[in-house]
């Protein structure tokens, strides 16, 4: 193939008209024919595609829709993009933040300033629903190429109006809208399927043109700008959680509630039978629009058999008049706003699609099979993970998504340096800061908490006594803005600070010049309760039991379950907000109460955790001094009783998250 080695060797080329031209001079020449990978071309399959890309045209791939990008690694000093036609693009290489390139057309050169030799990541992404990139491919060093980039775990579609494309004082639009962040956060690919004005509802004169409305453009390739656009291939992106935030421009266009209803259950059952096992996940709009009608929309289909499907109440996320909307309109969030709905969304979203779930990894099967590297030479043996002193090496578990935790492991830092555990990161790339999120690290005698950001602050930093054994425990652990860190001493934390940076996250290790090694690393969430209605949990509130379908503080709904308080073979179950604090039954109903250390008390905060009376595969809590009396809900409120009808034995049976 001679096109490869015109991009190895960097010199001038012919156009792709004229290459065209000459090739089809060839005896047998096929125009379609692909390019070997690892050129930089656009069929070049290290290039990851994300978003609805149009790639019939062999020489020129398409974007459409918001925040649509590629992603892909190149070996050398630099890259240049080649673009058919202008557009407006952000880029960001090494994770580093995105550059603006407003009216970026032929070829762009994306390294000014040479980069060091060595393999480098590329994210290059389209700043609007207006911005259809026309992707020509890569132009790299002699001899360099491309490599694939590292895989995601976990893909996120967003579907919406102009709030989800980016519109409307932003200042990056998609890159810096709430759905954006959210997949960042969450380490994972995400589209944003979203165009300013529209509607749900189709033929209504909305603010977007042709009166294409979502529940029709959704299924097309291209946006509203393209009556005629295919339909889209749903087999070439399938998600693992779908975001569904329409109805503000609805109720603007005066669509009545019953029609907006019908239309939006239609559209959540069109929805499934692409995705037949993505969480579905209808947001209210942030002004409150159509609120009332998305609930009805997700109830019937929650009736109808839907199983992976949530409502999320946003209620007070973002308050109108003040700093978290754009001044302009009061209509659409500003870039703090944004901010704010991602870091409530994407724990959300996090935990009941449950990427949260226990995560242990012990090495006795020597391998590092999961783990992701970001710089070092990582290795395991003797049954432990071991990197070579390095000024900032990185592994994080491949997929897991934690928010509140508790995080163990087994660490020996060497004796130069420090090593320790990163949590709710992000945006990973190679270098010592190169990502966002928090370290906890150890030497022989300091543990270091800070937080990353493409730099580094120390949040808190003490003296820990020396220790003749060179492998240290060390726990972190996270609840909301709380972050603790423990050394060997399980009970009372070295370092006990507030931050509420970082909500979200992968979990992984760390060095900093220093050859480690890591064992018995488990992370692990606290526990939530569903009960016999779909998304309502346990909860506590105003120190009452109760049952509820939007918690805020999340951590309302999450507890620990210990050893029974009255029996070590039984269960307790403790508040992860308020330790020390525990479901008890008191006069017939449940509370939650500190343990004042009687009898009492501690025989009525003790469960036996038993098979679900109404479904074995979940469990039932029957109460420890008082057999047969089971905690059930009853008009959102718990209560601890006898349990005779099935009724009782359904409000009585919990899922486990
Ligand atoms: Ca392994
Ligand atoms: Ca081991």
């Amino acid at each position: 193939m001679t096109r490869p080695l015109f991009r190895r060797t960097g010199f001038a080329f012919p156009g792709p008209a004229l290459l065209l031209l000459l090739w089809s001079l060839l005896p047998g020449f096929l125009p379609t024919a692909s390019a070997a990978t690892g050129d930089g071309n656009p069929s070049d399959t290290n290039i990851v595609y994300v978003g609805r890309w149009d790639k019939s045209v062999a020489n020129a791939y398409k974007s459409y829709w918001s925040g649509a990008y590629f992603r892909v690694n190149f070996t050398g000093t630099s890259v240049r993009l080649r673009l058919a036609a202008a557009a407006h693009l952000h880029f960001s290489i090494d994770g580093r933040p995105d550059v603006d390139l407003p009216g970026a057309t032929g070829t762009v050169n994306l390294t000014p300033t040479p980069l060091a030799a060595g393999v480098h990541t590329l994210r290059v992404a389209v700043h609007s629903e207006f911005d259809v990139m026309q992707f020509q491919g890569l132009v790299l060093d002699a001899g360099a190429t491309t490599q694939a980039p590292a895989a995601r775990a976990h893909r996120i579609e967003f579907i919406g109006d102009s709030i989800t494309a980016g519109c409307c004082a932003l200042s990056e639009w998609a890159l810096s809208d709430y759905a954006w962040r959210v997949g960042e956060i969450l380490n994972a690919d995400h589209t944003q399927i979203a165009y300013s004005g529209i509607c749900l509802q189709n033929g209504v004169k909305c603010s977007s043109p042709n009166s294409l409305g979502m529940s029709q453009q959704y299924f097309k390739l291209q946006t509203v700008d393209y009556p005629s656009s295919p339909a889209w291939d749903f087999s070439r992106y399938q998600p693992d959680a779908v975001v569904i935030n329409l109805g503000t421009n609805d109720h603007n266009f005066g669509v009545s509630d019953a029609t907006f209803q019908a239309t939006y259950t239609t559209f959540l059952q069109d929805l499934r039978a692409r995705y037949p096992s993505a969480w579905l996940f209808a947001v209210r709009p942030f002004g409150g629009y159509k609120a009332a009608s998305t609930v009805a929309a997700v109830n019937t289909r929650i009736s109808a058999g839907d199983t992976r499907l949530a409502y999320v109440d946003t209620t007070g996320w973002v308050t109108v008049g003040t700093s978290d909307y754009s001044p302009n309109d009061n209509l659409h969030p500003s870039d703090s706003g944004h901010v704010k709905i991602a870091n409530l969304l994407a724990p959300f979203i996090a935990k009941t699609v449950r990427w949260d779930v226990p995560f242990s990894d012990d090495f006795t099967d020597g391998n590092a099979n999961g783990w992701q590297t970001y710089g070092g030479a990582w290795s395991v043996s003797s049954g432990k993970l071991t990197v070579a002193a390095n000024p900032g090496a990185k592994a994080v578990a491949y997929g897991p998504q934690f928010s509140n935790f508790t995080y163990d492991a087994d660490v020996s830092p060497g004796a130069t340096g420090n090593a320790g555990l990163v949590f709710r990161a992000s945006r990973l790339a190679i270098g010592p800061d190169a990502y966002q999120g928090y370290y906890a690290g150890i030497n022989a005698n300091t543990v270091v908490l800070g937080r990353a950001d493409g730099g580094w602050t120390v949040l808190s930093a003490v003296a820990i006594p020396t220790s003749t054994n060179p492998t240290r425990h060390l726990r972190v652990v996270a609840v909301g803005s709380s972050l603790k860190v423990y050394v060997d001493d399980m009970v009372t934390p070295r370092i006990s600070v507030t931050d509420a940076t970082f909500v979200s996250g992968a979990v992984g290790v760390r060095t900093f010049e220093a050859q480690a090694t890591f064992d018995n690393l488990s992370v692990r969430a606290p526990s939530r309760f569903e009960s016999s209605f779909q998304g309502y949990f346990i909860r506590h509130q105003d120190s009452r039991g109760k049952i509820s379908n939007f918690i805020s503080p999340a951590e309302d709904a999450e507890w620990r379950l210990v050893p029974g308080l009255a029996n070590a073979s039984a269960i307790s179950i403790e508040s992860v907000n308020y330790p020390g604090y525990y479901l008890r039954h008191r006069d017939g109903q449940i509370w939650m109460d500190a343990n004042n250390g009687t009898a009492l008390f501690q025989a009525d905060a003790t469960w036996w955790k038993r098979a679900g009376l109404a479904d074995s595969t979940r469990i039932s809590f029957e109460t420890y001094n008082f057999p047969g009396s089971y905690m059930r809900h009853r008009g959102g409120l718990l209560y601890s009783e006898p349990i005779s009808t099935s009724l009782d034995r359904s409000d009585a049976t919990f899922r486990e998250y």
